[in-house]
């Protein structure tokens, strides 16, 4: 088991590869420098910009990068005040999934996000790794739009061996929901996990329905048994914190889970997310297999981006 979340860990690494490597470089540099002109912080600026950190986040480092290296007293170490800083940006990131409800009722997980981001996926994997944890599950096939999409449900299903709840191709997504919700609670079920068709954070209608959905849950559920969790492809870079933005305008976001963190992901949006909107990252996708998905911990990640080092193996159990 410790292996295996070694080699998870390995993976998520080797996603923010070139990144952390680009922006440690700078610093580095930064710090070992005598003279540094007014072009080496704009340099510095401009990296951890690309690094998707967000231009706010990127001038406060810089700014407080400067004010360290003018204070230094040669004995500090850079990477301690880094680390440091950037945990404060993640201050209260709750990543437990329901953090103010403990009971066997049933509760819902809403996933949403554009196209491909990788929704369902997502959906098996929290399947498994929620029926680990002793909860009892279905499935809610709530994109009707693909012809395939509830085939591919029921695959994750039998994967994470629990129940699915379909609908036909072509229903009205509000329904099938409603008669999820009501099947798994009859089931006694503690846990539904809704896939949704992916939608463009821009198109009206779509956004629309995605409001039905969340109110056909809500009327089942209380809100603290209820998440509403946009999915997000960590290579989307910028594009990603547009579509959070422009979703939760329709629907109130609880979380957001990061996918193909495994394909050269920058991963600085997680702060941008974090800091602008003021949302908890929940979960890390680094892999097409049921198993890669690992719960974000704060902590573990900013080791690993600043100092490259693997964490304590309890922050993955
Ligand atoms: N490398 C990698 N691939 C992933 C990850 N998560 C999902 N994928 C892949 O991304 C593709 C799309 O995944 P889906 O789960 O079908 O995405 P979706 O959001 O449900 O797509 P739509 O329902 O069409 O909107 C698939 O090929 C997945 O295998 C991940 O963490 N890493
Ligand atoms: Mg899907």
């Amino acid at each position: 088991m410790v292996a295996e979340k070694k080699g998870l860990l390995s993976k998520w690494l080797k996603g923010m590869g070139k990144v952390r490597e680009g922006v440690q470089e700078q610093f580095s540099r930064l710090w070992s420098g005598g003279t540094i002109g007014e072009n080496d912080w704009e340099t510095l600026e401009e990296t951890l910009i690309q690094a998707d950190i967000g231009p706010m986040l990127a001038i406060e480092l810089v700014e407080g990068f400067r004010e360290l290296k003018k204070n230094s007293s040669g004995n500090q170490d850079w990477r301690d005040w880094l680390s440091r800083t950037l945990l404060q940006e993640l201050a209260g990131n709750e990543s437990r999934l329901f953090p103010e409800f403990e009971g066997m009722d049933l509760k819902a997980l809403l996933l949403i996000g554009i196209n491909g981001v990788g929704k369902t996926t997502v959906a098996g994997k929290l399947a498994n790794y929620c029926r680990e944890k002793g909860e009892k599950i279905s499935l809610i096939a709530a994109d009707t739009f693909r012809a395939a999409a509830i085939e591919q449900l029921q695959i994750w299903a039998d994967r994470a061996k629990v129940h699915c709840i379909k609908g036909s191709t072509g229903a009205d997504p509000g329904s099938v929901v409603f008669d999820g919700m009501e099947a798994s609670l009859m089931r006694n079920d503690t846990l539904a996990i809704i896939d949704t068709a992916g939608r463009s954070h821009v198109n009206k209608n779509l956004l629309a329905e995605l409001e039905k959905v969340g109110r056909i849950v809500g009327k089942h559920l209380p809100s603290e048994r209820v998440e509403n969790l946009i999915v997000i492809d960590a290579l989307a870079g910028q594009n990603a914190f547009l579509q959070v933005e422009s979703i939760g305008k329709s629907l109130p976001i609880d979380g957001v889970i990061l996918t193909k963190w495994d394909s050269q992901a920058k991963g600085g949006i997680i702060f941008r997310i974090h800091k602008e909107l003021g949302l908890p990252i929940k979960f890390v996708g680094v892999g097409e297999k049921i198993e890669d998905i690992i719960p974000f911990d704060p902590e573990s990640f900013v080791q690993a981006l600043v100092f490259d080092q693997a964490v304590s193996d309890q922050a993955f159990s």
